[in-house]
């Protein structure tokens, strides 16, 4: 069976009254962040097949499990995921800046062996899903910060989510724009993402 990121029924006890003061804490969420994300106006939006040395970009939700970027990738293609400067997304009142994630506080760390993947809160991540809903990877995920080239092992769709716990998304606000380029095979990946205006340019 391909794993599957469908939200456990089984959390214990103890995690149910973790998850109880989280939800407590999660008042009063910062709606700001939507303000923060900044469109490139002059990138193709990411959908079916892209072709090689091409760019698209794709509008990364915080409240889901994970945000499909509609993009058809093939086994054995590679592809780059680089995140437009200067933006933020929370969980609950904690902010991060992608593709970077937060050690969590104490709290938080209490469930952190429940979290998707084991990488810090909000890690950007890259997965390869069966179904457009994206709750289903057929790949494992990968921490966008130190592994930004997508080595696709199973065809699908591409996918990008922040790392946290099955059933905690609600909490979560904000959305990034995140940018895919296919890369030809043997090209090196493109330097890290830059505040000028060539970001994502097709
Ligand atoms: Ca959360």
């Amino acid at each position: 069976m391909p794993p599957t990121d469908l939200p456990s029924p089984t959390l214990p006890l103890a995690a149910r009254a973790v998850a109880v003061a989280l939800a407590v804490l999660a008042s009063g969420c910062a709606h700001e962040v939507r303000d923060a994300v900044r469109p490139v106006a002059t990138a193709p939006t990411c959908s079916g097949f892209l072709d090689e040395g091409r760019r698209c970009q794709v509008l990364v939700h915080a409240d889901r499990m994970a945000t499909s970027t509609s993009l058809v990738v093939v086994k054995g293609q590679r592809y780059q995921v680089q995140v437009a400067p200067g933006q933020k997304w929370c969980d609950a009142q904690r902010c991060s800046t992608p593709p970077h994630g937060d050690a969590g506080s104490a709290v938080m760390n209490l469930l952190r062996r429940f979290r998707r993947d084991d990488a810090d809160w909000f890690t950007l991540m890259a997965a390869v899903v069966r179904d457009k809903e994206g709750r289903q990877r057929i790949g494992h995920g990968q921490p966008v910060e130190t592994e930004p080239v997508v080595e696709v092992q199973h065809t699908g769709l591409l996918a990008l989510y922040p790392n946290d716990v099955p059933g905690f998304y609600w909490n979560n606000r904000g959305d990034i724009v995140a940018c895919i380029e296919r890369l030809a095979p043997g090209a090196a990946p493109a330097s890290p993402a830059s505040a000028s205006g060539a970001f994502c340019a097709p």
